[in-house]
């Protein structure tokens, strides 16, 4: 019996749950309020952070941690790139890239107000920085490392998705052509419209 205590507008949650629902294994959603989180959650894990996956007994509360054991259960199209080690190393320092500092860019650039010391045009200017990266990495290709999806596309989507939602219009007239239509692919799939379905 699997059970995953998510919250529908968490970007980690999100990650987690589209490598769930990719793996095919089943799992109870239970959706929970960040002001008034379930007493079971927080006996599971005490950080008090979703996603948390409770695995038959075993509590993982990292969502990247999630999406690898999701994996590590069934991973049909290769996300993790096994067939190109190449490649699969790149996984990791594109998610911590993501993780340590992208996130950091995207919450000043989308609460600019609570950073008064600067400009909300420098923030985003920071977070860009990675778009750009992001954009340079899809030169030839539909995803970031691979012709197909990996580990490092799901787990860093959900995040570029709330960069560009943060000024449509902005986004839409960056030069990030390859980026706008990989994000767009993505928000289009059957992947991420199952899991955002209420
Ligand atoms: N490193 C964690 C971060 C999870 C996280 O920060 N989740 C946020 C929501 S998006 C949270 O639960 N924050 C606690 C709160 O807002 O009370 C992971 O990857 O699972």
């Amino acid at each position: 019996m699997n059970t995953l205590y998510s919250f529908r507008r968490c970007p980690y949650a999100m990650r987690a749950r589209m490598a769930l629902r990719y793996s095919g294994v089943a799992v109870d959603i239970v959706e929970v309020s960040l002001k008034a989180k379930p007493d079971e959650m927080l006996a599971l894990s005490g950080k008090g952070t979703v996603p948390v996956l409770n695995a038959d007994g075993r509590v993982i509360d990292e969502s990247l941690d999630i999406m690898r054991w999701a994996l590590a259960q069934n991973d049909p199209q290769d996300w993790l790139l096994k067939d190109d080690p190449g490649a699969a190393v790149q996984i990791a320092p594109l998610i911590e890239q993501n993780d340590q500092v992208f996130k950091v860019h995207l919450n000043r650039y989308k609460y600019a107000e609570r950073y008064p010391e600067q400009p909300m045009e420098v923030y985003r200017g920071e977070g860009e920085v990675f778009l750009q990266r992001l954009d340079e990495l899809l030169e030839g290709r539909d995803y970031l490392l691979a012709s197909h999806p990996s580990l490092a596309d799901v787990a860093l989507m959900p995040f570029v998705r709330q960069f560009a939602h943060v000024d449509r219009d902005w986004f839409a007239q960056t030069p990030y052509r390859r980026l706008q239509d990989w994000l767009q692919r993505f928000l289009d799939s059957e992947l991420f419209t199952g899991v955002m379905r209420k």
